[in-house]
């Protein structure tokens, strides 16, 4: 499901080249640790445009990008971080599944040159899956710089296996990838070159022969990973071998060998020794091959110190964040003006040159006062996405939310949730998506069930709008930043609630990395801002424009041609110009109210009359259910159209003269709580199944928001305003 602020861009070659006939087709799975670099290296060898950030779980969804070279057609295919084969959350799931049961030709392992012990780890258990491979030392320059070294041959005649070192934020070696592919492909599998201990292969081997007898794994290649993998207590495979004929003789033997391996090595699970037989190796191979860097103090140590300081840790960051919404309304109000005042220009133009009628109508009044409205915060939400990408680029995301793991756990949430909940602020559709990285199935529904609550840059424009019409220009940058935190704080009174009364239990122990802070690119910042733009702009054009012809249209027909003769009749009677301004001005507010909108809104008013809402910001909020930006295009096409002269030109001017403070402030309630948008409600519909928290998704937060609105507004009216 896409947003159209936040649709991640594809990759042009995929559209480019996909499909292309004639070509040798090799289909290669990437696949490592999360946060060492596999997207940046996509995108470092091909152009392409994946999301990166400097945190374990970036990449949730496996993505493919085609390169065509010596007559072959590769497809990279960039799977999730994975730590290791005993995956256990969704998006670990994602990559896990792919490695297990698609059909691919050789595995590219990428790893963190500066964490190479922990990453070889996984790169034992891809290897005991017998396929072609080649592994990937990325981050070569962080260690390089540092003093440190990787000695490529030797890693890659002890593991039999072709290395390449690599940085993809420097460009260097990832040309060299594609080329491995191709000569990779084109060899034999490689002899096996890892082995365990005697006595773990001994096992193996005994189960090798009975899986043996099972026509599915004549290969030995192929028994020899089910048998590891059930050493390793691998559910999944464990699964597959269930309803085989064999399998009571290897359920039995199974039970004989765990008792028999756990009890020899002392150990807990056979699981548990097969990893301390990867970390041994891990071990001495790193002793052989790498060069460590000489030991002191890193500029992460040092800005740790005081970004994680127990006592001043939370304080910055507050600080940061409100410095980042002041900015948002502060610099992003530049040129709100000129935006504005240059639509406001072409519709005047479009009114002066064409000849009046429908035409003339539905651009001036219908489409470039609609789509302006919405352009005219471009500038915000470049700023605000750009704060959110430093956060993410910097590695300061990790240390926010093992900063807030305390705070939130008391409301029921994990700290790990505030990665879906900051991105959130962005765009609903991919924060759903994040939350694929909490590996409790309570705390991830808790997580999405709240994360509504964390106003997306859609809302942002009518949080904007209405804060330059009814609040006080100082202090808008502070109002800003009181809706953000308001809807973060509802957000955790509500997981709250729901952790008591529906989710009971404690929220699972978080533990995350912490990866070194990284100067952000300033070609990624820029691409992605780029992206951001674009996206932005195309929906404005399209879906926005589109929106706001159908509510043009619903608000300019039918004609009520008694009314307009009425009028007109009473137009030529009318003693002078100021008179006949009035009633061009009644008329059109009478037409509008007669039209299809106006019998709409009538109905659907006494439901929002409550909150001090007119038909017309009733129709507003209903149609941001559809986009928030619908809220502000709505309300700029029904007071354009219900106001015949320009007298007062702005939205923001006609807001003032038609909403009540009060109902303003419940209007801001009211988008803050209620469902986000369409496309956010069918991401949440695609990654939970169950039917009991869809209905209850698509009903609680707008009755939470009615109810909100409505105190608001009364307690606005009690204290005089
Ligand atoms: N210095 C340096 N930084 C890099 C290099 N490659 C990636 N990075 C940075 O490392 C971080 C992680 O990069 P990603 O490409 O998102 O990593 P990933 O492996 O796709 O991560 P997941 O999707 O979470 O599994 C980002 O901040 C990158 O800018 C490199 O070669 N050198
Ligand atoms: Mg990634």
């Amino acid at each position: 499901m896409k947003c159209g602020n936040c649709e991640e861009q594809k990759s042009d070659n995929r559209d480019a080249r996909g499909g292309v006939s004639g070509l040798k087709k090799i289909k290669v799975a990437l696949a490592g640790q999360p946060n060492v670099g596999k997207s940046s290296i996509i995108n470092s060898m091909t152009g392409a445009r994946l999301h990166v950030g400097n945190f374990s779980g970036v990449t949730v969804e496996k993505k493919e990008i085609y390169i065509e070279k010596e007559g072959y057609e590769i497809e990279m295919v960039d799977l999730p971080g994975i730590y290791s084969l005993n995956a256990y959350t969704p998006e670990e799931q994602v990559a896990k599944n792919f490695l297990y049961n698609e059909d691919y030709d050789l595995i590219v392992n990428v790893v963190d040159a500066n964490a190479l012990s922990r990453n070889l780890i996984f790169t034992f258990q891809l290897m005991d899956m017998k396929k072609k491979m080649i592994l990937v030392v990325n981050m070569i320059d962080e260690v390089e710089k540092q003093g440190g070294a990787v000695d490529r041959h030797k890693l890659e005649e002890l593991l039999g296996i072709p290395v390449i070192l690599t940085s993809a934020k420097e460009h260097r070696g990832v040309d060299e990838i594609v080329d491995y592919v191709i000569e990779v492909y084109k060899k034999n599998k490689p002899k096996n070159k890892l082995f365990y201990d005697e006595r773990i292969e001994e096992q193996i081997e005994k189960l090798i022969r009975v899986l043996h007898k099972s026509p599915h794994f004549k290969d030995p290649d192929e028994a020899r990973f089910i048998a590891i993998r059930l050493l390793d207590r691998d559910e999944e495979i464990y699964k597959t071998i269930h309803d085989l004929p064999i399998f009571i003789e290897l359920h039995e033997m199974l039970g004989k060998i765990y008792k028999e391996l756990e009890m020899e090595f002392d150990e807990e699970s056979t699981s548990d020794i097969l990893s301390n037989e990867r970390y041994a190796l891990s071990k001495a191979l790193v002793m052989k091959t790498f060069k460590s860097p000489p030991k002191r103090v890193t500029l992460t140590d040092r800005l740790d110190k005081l970004l994680i300081h127990p006592v001043f840790g939370l304080p910055i960051f507050l600080f940061l964040m409100w410095l980042l919404f002041q900015i948002t309304f502060e610099v992003g109000s530049i040129p709100m003006d000129l935006i504005d005042a240059a639509f406001v220009e072409v519709s005047n133009t479009i009114k002066a040159v064409l000849p009046s009628g429908a035409i003339q109508s539905v651009l001036s009044e219908g489409i470039v006062p609609a789509v302006g409205s919405v352009i005219m915060f471009l500038p915000n939400i470049l700023i605000l996405f750009l704060g959110i990408n430093l956060l993410e680029q910097t590695g300061y995301m990790a240390r926010a939310a093992f900063l807030l793991d305390g705070f939130m756990k008391r409301f029921g949430l994990q700290g790990k949730a505030f990665i879906p909940l900051v991105s959130g602020f962005g765009c609903t559709v991919p924060a759903y998506m994040a939350a694929r990285t909490l590996k409790n199935p309570k705390d991830r529904i808790i997580t999405m069930l709240v994360l509504g609550f964390m106003s997306c840059s859609a809302r942002l424009p009518v949080y904007v709008l209405l804060i330059g019409a009814f609040f006080p220009a100082s202090h808008a940058g502070n109002i800003l930043f009181i809706i953000y935190i308001s809807g973060a704080i509802l957000g955790l009174i509500v997981a709250k609630v729901l952790r008591t009364v529906l989710f009971k239990g404690e929220p699972e122990p978080f533990v995350m990395e912490m990866p070194p802070y990284r100067f952000p690119s300033m070609k990624a910042l820029s691409v992605e801002l780029w992206i951001k733009a674009k996206l932005f702009l195309k929906k404005a054009g399209t879906f926005i424009a589109g929106a706001s012809m159908v509510i043009w249209f619903f608000s300019s027909y039918p004609h009520n041609s008694q009314l307009v003769q009425n009028y007109e009749a009473k137009m030529e009677a009318a003693a002078n110009e100021a008179q006949k301004v009035h009633l061009q001005n009644e008329l059109a507010a009478k037409e509008l109210e007669s039209s299809y909108l106006g019998t709409i809104g009538k109905t659907i008013e006494p439901l929002f009359a409550p909150l001090g809402f007119d038909w017309r910001v009733s129709v507003a909020t209903l149609s941001g259910l559809a986009a928030k930006e619908v809220v502000v295009s709505t309300l700029a096409t029904l007071y354009a159209v219900g106001d015949a002269d320009e007298k007062s030109g702005t939205l923001i001017e006609r807001l003032r003269e038609n909403i009540s403070f009060k109902a303003a402030v419940a209007l801001i309630v009211i988008i803050m709580i209620y469902s986000p948008c369409i496309a956010a409600m069918s991401t949440f519909w695609a990654e939970v199944p169950q039917w009991v928290w869809r209905g209850f998704y698509m009903i609680y937060p707008n009755v939470m928001a009615w109810v909100a609105a409505f105190g608001v507004y009364n307690l606005l009216d009690f204290l005089g305003y």
